[in-house]
């Protein structure tokens, strides 16, 4: 099983949640702006639209799409405890945060990984729409829970360290929402987590 992935991005989930399960894993790192990987591979043969993660099962075996790979490697481990069992209430709220954080948050923070530079009004509106999704994240972590769905670490958990954690060097900081600070603090003490973080060289 070999993860695609760029440090720091979403695909740092995918890490996280292969590192919680104890199985064997490779990591290969890709350079999507070339659209190479570090072994000088063609990733638009590995994953056609050319971001990551992908997750390879084997050659002609990949998975795309974070949520799925998120859900994969749940499924497949399931001593990890990761993800409620599927067609329960809590699996369908793990969808609704994983689809939540790949389609409104992480998108939301685009515009500050294009390359391009900001006029200062378009940064307030990237900025806004942002706040927006984090004050809905911290308003679930209000209540004082230690993790987004039931009493457990899922990875929904790991979805939301990473989309949210780019709070901190994009520059929109998180003093503003101190229930999903603190949560991000409490992740990252995870061993999963500092594993990742030190084989992507973030730590
Ligand atoms: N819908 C995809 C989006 C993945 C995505 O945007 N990945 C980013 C890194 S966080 C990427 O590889 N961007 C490079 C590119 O789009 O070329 C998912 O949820 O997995």
């Amino acid at each position: 099983m070999k993860l695609y992935m760029k440090p720091g991005a979403c695909s740092l989930a995918s890490h996280i949640a292969l590192y919680e399960t104890g199985a064997a894993f490779e990591i290969e790192k890709v350079d999507t702006d070339e659209g190479r990987t570090e072994t000088g591979a063609d990733y638009s043969a590995i994953s056609p639209n050319g971001y990551v993660p992908a997750l390879a099962l084997s050659d002609d075996d990949i998975i795309t799409e974070g949520p799925a790979v998120l859900q994969y490697i749940a499924d497949q481990h399931p001593q990890a405890e990761l993800a409620p069992a599927s067609g329960t209430r809590a699996r369908t709220q793990l969808h609704q945060y994983l689809n939540f954080l790949s389609s409104e948050l992480h998108k939301s923070f685009s515009p500050f990984f294009s390359g391009a530079t900001l006029a200062e009004d378009e940064r307030a509106a990237v900025v806004a729409k942002i706040s927006k999704r984090l004050d809905y994240l911290e308003s679930q972590l209000a209540d004082g829970r230690a993790y987004l769905v039931g009493d457990k670490f899922s990875v929904a958990d790991a979805h939301a360290f990473v989309v949210a954690g780019w709070a901190v060097p994009t520059g929109v900081g998180l003093d503003r929402w101190p229930s999903l600070k603190a949560f991000i603090a409490r992740i990252s003490e995870r061993p999963a987590v500092q594993k990742a973080l030190k084989a992507e060289g973030l730590a």
